[in-house]
């Protein structure tokens, strides 16, 4: 089964917020930001904003109805900046014109008065000015502080990561309209609708019921769309509700990258115990989080990097503690993995630090170490079901590691100005929104009488195919074409209070209450089926004598016994809700079962450097993963490659940078570098390990969305490698991402110094 919607895209007709035809009278928006990281508002000059050629309304803090607040975990977040601003590019005021351009016009007419307070764009420095946004928390199982005693080997170090910007093509933006009685109906580019209801209906002062959230699909999330679709379906909800005009926002793709937060930069320092053996046998971690100015996501995200402290191995003894740093910085927010690939890449860091220093491979530490069956995790759920010594050892012999291995030294002996590196880099991710109660979802599932299917639930469409796959599982479970299934928008008066498409559980979560939905409504007309009947209807005549033994009448089409049903008065429409069975968690002893289930896998990464330039080419990913039974599997291997084309981005091209006044540098595609083209891999193999799945994942197909950005991490070392390679035994910084920059700075540290005066991240 193919994706359903490329073909749509490609020759133009699939829509997007910006696609949505426009309504006669609509205002446009625009959002003027504050133009420092940090300050006191005293003032704001709106007078010849005000005059400027079809402006109709410019709206302040002062104007909103019901609470200023949009904080989600954390109630610190105005919508619009009241007393102090702090960050570059937080929303001060809306300008509402009759065309874009005005609006734009118009912004540059805004004077804000603002008191300069000092600004923090470093989250140690943060942290050692107690700027916490929630109190520090420690995941901690066996005894580490004692473990380290009996340690051959103790290990010690710093990692650092940056941020990510999430570049979705469509940009951030809602289209709102007032309905009558007062409410607002809301399209918006959000993996959250029921987050933007809720939050319009807290700023407008209404019950949530008169806030309907309507979204078709995305052009792209990432996580960036999770919680910080949120501000700009709000402000035009403002607009609308104050006007009584349908108000539409779209960011530009600089006032997206200015204003949005991004992946969470983390600062970290480890300290890792081997014995003679080399079994981890303790490990220490103390994470320092880059939040932004408000909490947004970041204790849950704060959270997931906790989970995963482990990546794939099992160690006895850990302490992990993660701090959530406030700096004035944009609120950082969920990104693909979520905290999780933070947290994997400072093991993986640990481990590369002691292999070094022991002259070993880092994979001799890994293989060693890996996950077993029945294994605890630091929260003290067991690994079941684990992969984790099959990803490895199948990927090392399918893609020949010790082949490849050898190849790289051949070349790096023939070689004296290209080096190659190799890396090894396994992966498991839990399936599950950390939050217990967040993993529930409805399926609205009609019929109609001509047989054809229409089905609501919480799923949001990203391009990632989630709509496909429900799809699927609804024509499976009703024995029908798929071509009869329609997946409708995404709509909180359809299917309320739902969780955002996040936490690579939407497919599972969704999906799951669409087979309960279609379950019952195939019964019910099974059992329809197998009754004596006799029915005309409009010409269409089921008789007796055709109901077979098995209970299913020869020639009863879908057709028929859909119309039966409907003349016999038996419902074609159902709801069901899905709750994942089994998962709680106690955050008083930071222990239990958050996860349905994990995903594993394993890649090896080889990467050439251009030890003259710095630069380099990810030549090769091979890769073992664990997709269960999957029912997708086209949908799944894409699912994977801009998984690991995204985390490969994130490790060695993507450099979020602010300068200590808080301005982001990289604020367009001139100054900040994805993966193109020429940047994938040439070669990227996905093998498709012959794992059950589980019977929590929607038929037994794991889920796929996060885990393979996790992959990315090998890119990293295996340029490290690389490095080393030109020059033997090079202590080297573990600070992602790699570019070419550091890439030359490691080859040679005398004549390349770190850039002065710029926040990693
Ligand atoms: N969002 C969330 C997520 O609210 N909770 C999670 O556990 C999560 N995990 C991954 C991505 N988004
Ligand atoms: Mo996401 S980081 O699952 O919105």
């Amino acid at each position: 089964m193919n994706h359903l919607d490329p073909h749509r895209h490609v020759r133009g007709e699939s829509q997007y917020l910006d696609d949505v035809p426009e309504q006669q009278g609509t205002l446009f928006a625009a959002v003027y930001e504050s133009p420092v990281a940090h300050g006191v508002l005293k003032g704001l000059d709106l007078s010849a904003a005000r005059r400027a050629p079809g402006v109709a309304r410019i709206l302040t803090a002062q104007d909103v109805p019901g609470r200023n607040q949009i904080g989600g975990i954390v109630p610190d977040e105005p919508l619009l900046a009241e007393g102090h601003v702090h960050f570059r590019g937080q929303p001060v005021a809306l300008v509402l014109a009759r065309t874009e351009r005005q609006a734009h016009a118009a912004l540059r007419l805004i004077q804000a008065d603002i008191e300069l307070l000092p600004v923090i764009t470093d989250p140690r420095k943060a942290a050692a000015l107690g700027e916490f946004i929630v109190p520090p928390r420690t995941f901690r199982i066996g005894d580490s502080t004692g473990a380290f005693a009996g340690c051959a080997h103790v290990f010690e170090g710093v990692a650092e990561s940056g941020g990510q910007e999430h570049l979705y093509i469509e940009t951030q933006g809602a289209y709102a309209f007032p309905t009558e009685l007062g409410g607002v109906r809301i399209i918006s580019s959000t993996q959250g609708p029921t987050a933007v209801q809720r939050h319009c209906a807290v700023v407008l002062g209404l019950g949530m019921h008169q806030v309907e959230v309507d979204v078709t699909r995305l052009g792209g999330g990432f996580g960036g769309k999770e919680d910080q679709a949120t501000p700009w379906g709000c402000l035009a909800a403002l607009g609308a509700y104050l006007t009584r005009k349908p108000v539409k926002l779209v960011l530009d793709r600089m006032a997206d990258m200015r204003m949005t937060g991004k992946r969470h930069p983390y600062s970290s320092d480890f300290k890792i115990g081997l014995d003679a053996d080399l079994k981890i046998v303790a490990y220490e971690v103390q994470y320092y989080q880059n939040a932004g100015a408000a909490a947004d996501l970041s204790p849950a995200v704060l959270e997931r990097t906790l989970f995963h402290t482990t990546n794939a191995y099992h160690i006895p003894n850990v302490t992990a503690t993660a701090h959530s740093c406030r700096t004035n910085l944009p609120p950082n927010t969920a990104f693909r993995g979520f905290g999780g690939p933070q947290g994997m890449f400072v093991m993986e860091s640990a481990i590369v630090r002691a292999a070094e220093a022991l002259g070993v491979a880092p994979a001799e530490i890994q293989r060693r170490n890996l996950l077993r069956e029945g294994d605890l995790f630091p929260y003290r759920q067991p690994a079941e079901l684990c992969h984790a010594e099959q990803a490895w050892d199948v990927a090392a012999e399918r893609f020949d590691l010790p082949g490849l291995r050898a190849e790289v030294e051949a070349f790096n002996a023939a070689n004296k100005l290209f080096k190659k590196g190799l890396s090894v880099m396994p992966i498991c991710f839990g399936i599950s929104f950390t939050k217990t109660f967040m993993n529930q979802a409805h399926a609205l599932v009609h019929i109609y009488t001509d047989g054809s299917v229409g089905i609501s639930t919480a799923a949001v469409e990203m391009g990632q195919g989630v709509n496909t796959k429900i799809a699927q599982v609804a024509a499976r479970t009703l024995g029908i074409s798929i071509h009869r299934v329609k997946i409708e928008s995404t709509n909180t008066t359809r299917v309320a209070n739902t969780s955002p498409s996040a936490a690579s559980a939407t497919a599972d979560l969704n999906g799951q209450a669409t087979l309960l939905a279609c379950q019952r409504l195939r019964e019910r007309l099974l059992r329809l089926a197998g009754a004596e009947y006799t029915v005309d209807y409009e010409g269409i005549e089921i008789k007796d004598e055709q109901v077979l033994a098995a209970g299913i009448p020869a020639e009863t089409t879908w057709e028929k016994l859909v119309l039966l049903a409907y003349v016999r008065r038996v419902s074609l429409s159902e709801n069901a809700h899905y709750a994942t069975p089994g998962v709680h968690f106690d955050a008083s002893t930071e222990s239990g079962h958050p996860f349905a289930y994990h995903v594993y896998g394993t890649a090896l990464t080889t990467a050439t450097v251009d030890c003259l330039r710095g630069t380099y080419t990810i030549d090769a990913v091979r890769i073992a993963h664990d997709f269960g039974q999957s029912f997708s599997p086209a949908i799944d291997q894409g699912q994977i490659e801009g998984g690991v084309v995204q985390g490969i981005g994130w490790m060695t091209l993507e450099e979020v940078s602010y300068n200590q006044e808080g301005r982001l540098l990289s604020n367009s595609l001139n100054s900040y570098k994805i993966p193109d083209l020429y940047s994938v891999p040439a070669v990227l193999d996905v093998h498709f390990l012959d794992t059950p799945g589980h019977p929590r994942a929607v038929l037994r197909s794991k889920a796929v969305g996060e885990p393979p950005l996790m992959y990315g991490i090998g890119a990293y070392f295996a340029l490290r490698n690389a490095i080393r390679a030109f020059r033997p035994g090079a202590a080297l910084p573990l600070v992602a991402p790699m570019t070419p920059e550091r890439v030359l700075g490691g080859l040679y540290p005398e004549a390349v110094a770190e850039p002065a005066g710029v926040a990693v991240g």
